[in-house]
């Protein structure tokens, strides 16, 4: 008997199925999704146009129409900005880009949701035509009053209620999750929308990746030296933990140095990517709020684990929007292994 093929669904659809989960949803979750998806296609368009801009002739700060040519991370901000403002379900937003977040005050009081976002990681990888990335996590108030502040903002990673992320690659992707599995997309451009490409992504629990910048060996501890050299070389079986990585043997590198591409690729195949701290970033680069915590609610959607070497990365309560973290990402086994280590150690 011939199978029927599988639908075709949009990621709109998908998420009013989500939506359909909870009979007494106000739908503002769902505005709140489709718009960033919305976003994520003005921000796609705009990075496939990337490399011509050279070539039509718009050089220095005016494109061809005489319009002020904006840097990609700055347009992808205000699109970001423009996109999410427009409804009333938003009540905070910020970004890497801006120092200070958004409070949203609207006539019928402040929305419900918070939306932390960059826009456009790696974009110093553009002119090299390397795939980047938007990350973001949505949050909800907890005040009651109408008038939100910072503590509505400064929230754990684990209270996120959705987090996802779009790499603008070979093909441009979103993924995300709002608490019901990891679910991936893939933009048709004839078409203009997201396709369900990956439904429920799950990450090995090893892998044989790990991704971290080696140039900055000299000013790591000498606990994250030993542990990348293990990572490297293979490490002693018999000292580890029973749910870490069994496997003696080393893993290769993969560093592309852009988050969203790094994280990605071994979510998929499994593996880690490190940031650690370094003896002039003693809390490493990688910020909590608007990377490190999204795409740790999404690792842990698909089985892997964040940790900032001490403890579960979800957990960290911001001090500070631009808070940094050291960040331990990917496959479960293998990051425990290395929050073992580095607890171990000191
Ligand atoms: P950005 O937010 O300024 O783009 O910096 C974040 C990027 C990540 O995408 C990448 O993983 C990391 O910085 C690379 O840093 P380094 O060059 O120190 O290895
Ligand atoms: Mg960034």
């Amino acid at each position: 008997m011939t199978q029927a093929p599988k639908n075709l669904q949009t990621i709109e659809t998908h998420i009013l199925e989500l939506q359909s989960m909870h009979p007494s949803a106000s739908g503002d979750f769902t505005g709140l999704l489709s718009d960033i998806t919305f976003a994520a296609k003005v921000i796609s368009r705009e990075v496939n146009k990337a490399g011509l801009v050279d070539i039509i002739g718009a050089t220095g700060d005016q494109n061809v129409q005489g319009e002020v040519v904006q840097k990609l991370d700055e347009f992808a901000n205000n699109v970001f900005l423009k996109c999410l403002g427009t409804r009333n379900q938003v009540c905070i937003m910020g970004s890497e880009e801006l120092a200070e977040p958004v409070f949203i005050d609207s006539e019928g009081g402040s929305g419900n949701y918070i939306v932390v976002f960059d826009p456009l990681d790696g974009s110093s990888n553009i002119d090299a035509n390397v795939s980047v990335g938007t990350i973001f996590g949505i949050w909800k108030r907890k005040s009651r009053r109408n008038k939100v502040d910072k503590e509505d903002l400064l929230q754990a990673g684990c209270e996120q209620v959705a987090a996802g992320y779009v790499i603008y690659g070979s093909s441009t992707m979103f993924v995300y999750t709002a608490g019901h599995g990891v679910h991936g997309f893939t933009l048709d451009p004839s078409l203009g929308e997201f396709l369900l490409s990956h439904e429920h992504i799950t990450t090995p629990f090893t892998g044989k990746i790990y991704s971290v910048n080696e140039a900055y060996e000299p000013q790591w501890s000498p606990e994250v030296r030993e542990v990348v050299r293990q990572i490297k070389y293979g490490h002693d079986t018999k000292s580890q933990r029973t749910d870490a990585p069994t496997s003696g043997a080393g893993k290769s590198t993969r560093y592309i140095g852009s988050l969203v591409a790094d994280f990605h690729r071994n979510l998929l195949y499994g593996g880690i990517y490190l940031y650690p701290p370094t003896k002039n970033k003693t809390q490493g680069k990688l910020r909590l709020m608007c990377e490190a915590a999204p795409l740790a609610m999404i690792a842990e959607g698909a089985g892997g684990y964040a940790s900032d070497g001490k403890q579960n990365i979800m957990d960290i309560v911001p001090t500070d929007m631009h808070m940094r973290v050291p960040l331990y990402i990917g496959s479960r086994g293998d990051v425990m292994w290395i929050e073992n280590e580095l607890s171990k150690k000191g």
